[in-house]
Protein backbone atom coordinates (compact mmCIF):
# COMPACT_ATOMS: atom_id res chain seq x y z
CA UNK A 1 0.00 0.00 0.00
CA UNK A 2 2.80 2.32 0.87
CA UNK A 3 3.75 2.37 -2.72
CA UNK A 4 0.56 3.43 -3.80
CA UNK A 5 0.89 6.75 -1.72
CA UNK A 6 3.94 8.65 -3.23
CA UNK A 7 1.94 10.49 -5.46
CA UNK A 8 -1.93 10.89 -4.88
CA UNK A 9 -3.91 13.05 -7.42
CA UNK A 10 -7.17 14.60 -5.86
CA UNK A 11 -9.71 15.58 -8.34
CA UNK A 12 -10.56 19.27 -9.11
CA UNK A 13 -14.00 19.90 -10.55
CA UNK A 14 -16.87 18.66 -13.11
CA UNK A 15 -16.23 21.58 -15.07
CA UNK A 16 -16.17 19.90 -17.99
CA UNK A 17 -18.38 16.96 -16.88
CA UNK A 18 -17.92 13.00 -15.63
CA UNK A 19 -15.89 12.66 -19.06
CA UNK A 20 -13.72 15.67 -18.71
CA UNK A 21 -12.31 14.74 -15.58
CA UNK A 22 -12.30 10.82 -16.15
CA UNK A 23 -9.64 12.22 -18.92
CA UNK A 24 -7.49 14.35 -17.07
CA UNK A 25 -7.96 11.59 -14.26
CA UNK A 26 -6.58 9.32 -16.79
CA UNK A 27 -4.13 12.05 -17.62
CA UNK A 28 -2.17 11.93 -14.08
CA UNK A 29 -2.37 8.17 -14.16
CA UNK A 30 -0.09 7.71 -17.51
CA UNK A 31 1.93 10.36 -15.54
CA UNK A 32 2.74 8.46 -12.98
CA UNK A 33 -0.24 9.21 -10.53
CA UNK A 34 -0.19 6.15 -8.17
CA UNK A 35 -3.66 6.86 -6.21
CA UNK A 36 -6.69 8.93 -7.18
CA UNK A 37 -8.34 10.64 -4.72
CA UNK A 38 -12.37 11.33 -5.87
CA UNK A 39 -12.37 14.64 -3.97
CA UNK A 40 -15.75 16.83 -5.44
CA UNK A 41 -17.30 19.15 -2.65
CA UNK A 42 -20.40 20.24 -4.49
CA UNK A 43 -21.14 16.95 -5.99
CA UNK A 44 -24.36 14.98 -4.83
CA UNK A 45 -24.47 11.22 -3.49
CA UNK A 46 -25.46 10.36 -7.07
CA UNK A 47 -23.00 12.29 -8.93
CA UNK A 48 -20.31 10.49 -6.42
CA UNK A 49 -21.16 7.37 -7.42
CA UNK A 50 -21.42 7.73 -10.55
CA UNK A 51 -18.21 9.58 -10.91
CA UNK A 52 -16.04 7.09 -8.65
CA UNK A 53 -17.51 4.33 -10.73
CA UNK A 54 -16.36 5.62 -13.65
CA UNK A 55 -12.50 6.25 -12.56
CA UNK A 56 -12.20 3.02 -11.11
CA UNK A 57 -12.70 1.74 -14.52
CA UNK A 58 -10.64 4.36 -16.15
CA UNK A 59 -7.32 3.15 -13.92
CA UNK A 60 -5.65 0.92 -12.91
CA UNK A 61 -4.26 2.30 -9.49
CA UNK A 62 -6.53 2.70 -6.58
CA UNK A 63 -9.48 5.08 -6.63
CA UNK A 64 -10.07 6.36 -2.69
CA UNK A 65 -13.11 8.73 -1.98
CA UNK A 66 -12.85 11.47 0.31
CA UNK A 67 -15.32 11.97 3.47
CA UNK A 68 -17.65 9.45 2.10
CA UNK A 69 -17.14 5.70 3.12
CA UNK A 70 -20.86 4.92 1.69
CA UNK A 71 -20.40 6.09 -1.72
CA UNK A 72 -16.74 4.34 -1.45
CA UNK A 73 -17.68 0.86 -0.95
CA UNK A 74 -20.97 1.67 -2.90
CA UNK A 75 -19.08 2.77 -5.90
CA UNK A 76 -16.24 -0.62 -5.71
CA UNK A 77 -13.70 2.31 -4.76
CA UNK A 78 -10.80 0.72 -3.00
CA UNK A 79 -10.96 3.04 -0.25
CA UNK A 80 -11.78 5.85 1.70
CA UNK A 81 -9.69 9.37 3.07
CA UNK A 82 -11.62 10.83 6.30
CA UNK A 83 -10.91 14.24 8.00
CA UNK A 84 -11.92 15.15 11.72
CA UNK A 85 -15.48 15.88 10.68
CA UNK A 86 -16.24 12.57 8.87
CA UNK A 87 -17.40 9.36 10.11
CA UNK A 88 -14.55 7.74 12.98
CA UNK A 89 -12.34 5.56 11.79
CA UNK A 90 -13.59 2.45 13.52
CA UNK A 91 -16.73 2.94 12.17
CA UNK A 92 -15.81 3.32 8.35
CA UNK A 93 -13.88 0.12 9.23
CA UNK A 94 -16.89 -1.56 10.15
CA UNK A 95 -18.85 -0.83 7.15
CA UNK A 96 -15.96 -1.51 4.61
CA UNK A 97 -15.01 -4.98 3.08
CA UNK A 98 -11.65 -6.39 3.58
CA UNK A 99 -8.28 -4.96 2.14
CA UNK A 100 -10.64 -1.80 2.18
CA UNK A 101 -7.84 1.63 2.40
CA UNK A 102 -8.44 4.11 5.19
CA UNK A 103 -6.81 7.48 5.17
CA UNK A 104 -6.97 9.83 8.35
CA UNK A 105 -6.29 13.84 7.77
CA UNK A 106 -4.05 14.81 10.77
CA UNK A 107 -3.51 18.24 10.81
CA UNK A 108 -1.88 18.91 14.32
CA UNK A 109 -1.33 16.92 17.49
CA UNK A 110 -4.60 17.20 18.78
CA UNK A 111 -6.10 14.87 16.24
CA UNK A 112 -3.79 12.27 16.50
CA UNK A 113 -6.09 10.08 18.15
CA UNK A 114 -8.52 10.11 15.78
CA UNK A 115 -6.24 8.73 13.11
CA UNK A 116 -5.97 5.28 14.97
CA UNK A 117 -6.97 2.55 13.01
CA UNK A 118 -6.12 4.04 9.70
CA UNK A 119 -3.96 2.98 6.98
CA UNK A 120 -2.12 6.05 6.39
CA UNK A 121 -2.13 9.66 7.52
CA UNK A 122 -2.50 13.03 5.47
CA UNK A 123 -0.66 16.17 6.63
CA UNK A 124 -1.03 19.38 6.05
CA UNK A 125 -1.30 22.10 4.55
CA UNK A 126 2.16 21.68 4.29
CA UNK A 127 2.67 25.10 2.73
CA UNK A 128 -0.24 27.71 1.95
CA UNK A 129 -2.70 26.43 -1.07
CA UNK A 130 -5.47 28.81 -1.94
CA UNK A 131 -7.39 25.52 -3.29
CA UNK A 132 -8.74 24.63 0.43
CA UNK A 133 -9.88 27.89 1.98
CA UNK A 134 -10.42 26.22 5.85
CA UNK A 135 -7.17 23.99 5.13
CA UNK A 136 -5.69 26.45 8.63
CA UNK A 137 -2.16 27.60 8.36
CA UNK A 138 0.92 26.21 6.60
CA UNK A 139 2.93 23.99 9.19
CA UNK A 140 6.12 23.83 7.32
CA UNK A 141 7.98 20.82 6.46
CA UNK A 142 9.30 21.26 9.93
CA UNK A 143 5.61 20.82 11.51
CA UNK A 144 5.46 17.87 9.61
CA UNK A 145 8.44 16.40 10.74
CA UNK A 146 6.59 16.60 14.46
CA UNK A 147 3.49 15.12 13.33
CA UNK A 148 5.02 12.27 11.42
CA UNK A 149 6.96 11.63 14.77
CA UNK A 150 3.84 10.86 16.37
CA UNK A 151 2.65 8.46 13.96
CA UNK A 152 4.09 5.49 13.20
CA UNK A 153 1.57 5.20 10.14
CA UNK A 154 3.09 6.12 6.62
CA UNK A 155 1.92 10.17 5.77
CA UNK A 156 0.90 11.97 2.86
CA UNK A 157 1.91 15.16 2.71
CA UNK A 158 -0.37 17.74 1.25
CA UNK A 159 -0.96 21.52 0.45
CA UNK A 160 0.88 23.67 -1.86
CA UNK A 161 2.66 21.08 -2.78
CA UNK A 162 4.43 21.00 -6.50
CA UNK A 163 7.76 18.84 -8.47
CA UNK A 164 9.84 22.04 -7.20
CA UNK A 165 8.92 21.08 -3.18
CA UNK A 166 7.71 17.65 -3.27
CA UNK A 167 11.80 15.95 -3.03
CA UNK A 168 12.45 17.81 0.00
CA UNK A 169 9.02 16.79 1.92
CA UNK A 170 9.76 12.81 0.81
CA UNK A 171 13.40 13.20 2.45
CA UNK A 172 11.71 14.60 5.12
CA UNK A 173 10.43 11.31 5.64
CA UNK A 174 6.61 11.21 3.97
CA UNK A 175 5.45 8.08 1.72
CA UNK A 176 4.48 10.65 -0.51
CA UNK A 177 2.30 13.63 -1.43
CA UNK A 178 -1.02 14.25 -2.55
CA UNK A 179 -1.79 17.47 -4.88
CA UNK A 180 -4.79 19.27 -6.60
CA UNK A 181 -3.41 22.23 -8.36
CA UNK A 182 -0.37 20.58 -9.44
CA UNK A 183 -2.04 18.48 -11.41
CA UNK A 184 -4.95 19.35 -12.45
CA UNK A 185 -4.45 22.87 -12.77
CA UNK A 186 -1.65 22.45 -15.19
CA UNK A 187 -2.26 22.60 -18.93
CA UNK A 188 -0.88 18.91 -19.64
CA UNK A 189 -1.58 17.22 -16.55
CA UNK A 190 0.10 13.92 -17.72
CA UNK A 191 3.44 15.82 -17.42
CA UNK A 192 2.65 17.40 -14.42
CA UNK A 193 2.10 14.11 -12.72
CA UNK A 194 5.79 12.84 -14.54
CA UNK A 195 7.95 16.10 -13.43
CA UNK A 196 6.18 15.46 -9.66
CA UNK A 197 7.21 11.61 -10.15
CA UNK A 198 10.19 12.03 -11.15
CA UNK A 199 11.21 14.26 -8.04
CA UNK A 200 9.79 12.05 -5.48
CA UNK A 201 11.43 8.89 -7.03
CA UNK A 202 14.24 11.11 -7.02
CA UNK A 203 14.20 11.88 -3.85
CA UNK A 204 13.13 8.31 -2.66
CA UNK A 205 16.37 7.27 -4.40
CA UNK A 206 18.31 10.02 -2.11
CA UNK A 207 16.83 8.19 0.99
CA UNK A 208 17.25 4.96 0.19
CA UNK A 209 18.95 3.05 3.17
CA UNK A 210 21.22 -0.13 2.80
N1 LIG B 1 -6.52 19.34 2.18
P1 LIG B 1 -3.28 21.98 -3.63
S1 LIG B 1 -4.85 21.21 1.81
C1 LIG B 1 -7.70 19.13 0.02
O1 LIG B 1 -4.35 20.54 4.70
C2 LIG B 1 -6.68 19.73 0.88
O2 LIG B 1 -5.81 18.96 4.82
C3 LIG B 1 -5.58 20.05 2.80
O3 LIG B 1 -4.60 21.49 -2.89
C4 LIG B 1 -5.22 19.84 4.21
O4 LIG B 1 -2.50 20.74 -3.97
C5 LIG B 1 -5.82 20.76 0.50
O5 LIG B 1 -3.81 22.66 -4.85
C6 LIG B 1 -5.74 21.41 -0.84
O6 LIG B 1 -2.55 22.91 -2.70
C7 LIG B 1 -4.59 20.87 -1.64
Amino acid sequence: MKEALRLVAITDNLRDGQEGLAGRVSAAARGGATMIQVRLKHATGRELVEVTRALVQAVSVPVVVNDRVDVAIAAGAAGVHLGVQDLPVAAARHLAPPGFIIGASLGDVLEQPTTEGADYVGVGPIFPTPTKSDAGNAIGVSGMTSLLALSSRPAVAIGGVTAANAGEIVRAGAAGVAVISAIFGADDPELAARELRQAIDRAFGQTVRS
